[in-house]
């Protein structure tokens, strides 16, 4: 299949860049006939505002084969971009195929350099009709560090796709080795930019809070990574189901809100909000310094998922999981 790369610059409008790259993606399709989930879009920030576009046919790799002398791993090596990474990704959760970690081929793969590749996800998914709808933050608890053996939180983005309607049963078609994990999860009434958010300050800008139970999916073998592979694959985001109560969170200490979570009606494991950075408003606070680090903020309207509270449990067919809170109420989820 032939390979078409095409680049282009536009400034400043992100609805524009937006709409921009969803033509290029179209166009692409319609040139070849080929299906659209099939066309690649990676946009690179050259420059604050201002975009590279390129596409390629998600089945070729625009980066030039090895010379035959070149061994299978220097040749792997020598083709690590933040470009190839988040396509090696994308076309991981694609085709529900288990990879092995990055930082085994690419030890230079830093965090900065793994955020650039989460961001490159996220564009691409955008301009394969997603929406950016909120934030999570992963490994905010000790249960989820001690499992994951990393110590250090992280930001993600998650998308209107990856929001599951409760009732409907989890489609284990759709992913590779989903586990599930109980959330509390914030709706944002005010902008949130760092630095210098406190968990007050954080507090103050939250609408309501909810109930959550989010999917996650790593797209590593094993669930087996460092902390930079982990940000790449945008902290192994898959799904998220939120519950149907709101609350004001002004009315609540989040950090004594209690879960259970059971499994086949067996109890499992237990939390409160405190697990998550000892309130979960402490998290959001996380959330928001870290985005400003990199130029971003949570916005009005934002849904924030603070963090498993306890381990993530696997979800396998036939199972029903649930998680009930004190004031928020009960997700149960069926697969
Ligand atoms: O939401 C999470 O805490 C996931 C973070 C990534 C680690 C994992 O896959 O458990
Ligand atoms: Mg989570």
């Amino acid at each position: 299949m032939p390979i078409v790369q095409i680049s282009i610059v536009k400034g400043r409008d992100r609805d524009k860049v937006t709409q921009c790259i969803k033509n290029v993606a179209q166009t692409i399709a319609t040139t070849l006939d080929a299906p659209l989930a099939s066309v690649r879009v990676m946009v690179n920030e050259i420059e604050p505002d201002h975009f590279a576009v390129g596409t390629t046919l998600k089945s070729e790799s625009v980066v030039p084969t090895q010379p035959p002398s070149a061994s299978p791993a220097e040749a792997r090596r020598t083709e690590w971009t933040i470009e190839t990474a988040a396509c090696h990704l994308l076309d991981a959760e694609a085709e529900r195929r288990e990879i092995t970690r990055i930082t085994d081929e690419w030890p230079e793969l830093d965090i900065p350099t793994a955020y650039h590749v989460q961001e490159a996800i996220i564009r691409d998914k955008v301009a394969h009709g997603d929406t950016a709808v909120g934030v999570k933050l992963g490994l905010t608890s000790r249960a989820k560090q001690k499992r994951m053996g990393i110590d250090s939180p992280l930001t993600a983005v998650i998308t209107d796709r990856m929001h599951l309607e409760t009732g409907v049963p989890v489609d284990l078609e759709r992913f590779i080795h989903p586990r599930i994990e109980p959330e509390i999860v914030f709706t944002m009434a005010e902008d949130l930019r760092g630095p210098g958010i406190t968990a007050d300050i954080a507090m103050a800008a939250v609408g309501e809070v909810r109930a959550g139970f989010e999917v996650i999916d790593s797209r590593y073998q094993n669930f087996s990574f460092a902390l930079p592979d982990v940000i790449a694959d945008n902290a192994s985001s898959a799904g998220f189901y939120i519950g149907g109560i709101a609350r004001d969170p002004a009315g609540l200490d989040l950090a004594l809100e209690a879960c259970v979570v059971r499994v086949n009606g067996e109890v499992v494991d237990t939390a409160t909000g405190a697990a998550v950075q000892g309130h979960p408003g402490e998290a959001l606070a996380l959330a928001a310094n870290s985005l400003a680090a990199r130029g971003h903020y949570i916005k009005a309207g934002d849904t924030v998922l603070t963090g498993g509270l306890t381990d993530a449990v696997f979800i396998n067919a036939g199972d029903e999981i649930s998680v009930q809170f004190t004031n928020l109420g009960s997700i149960v989820v069926t697969a």
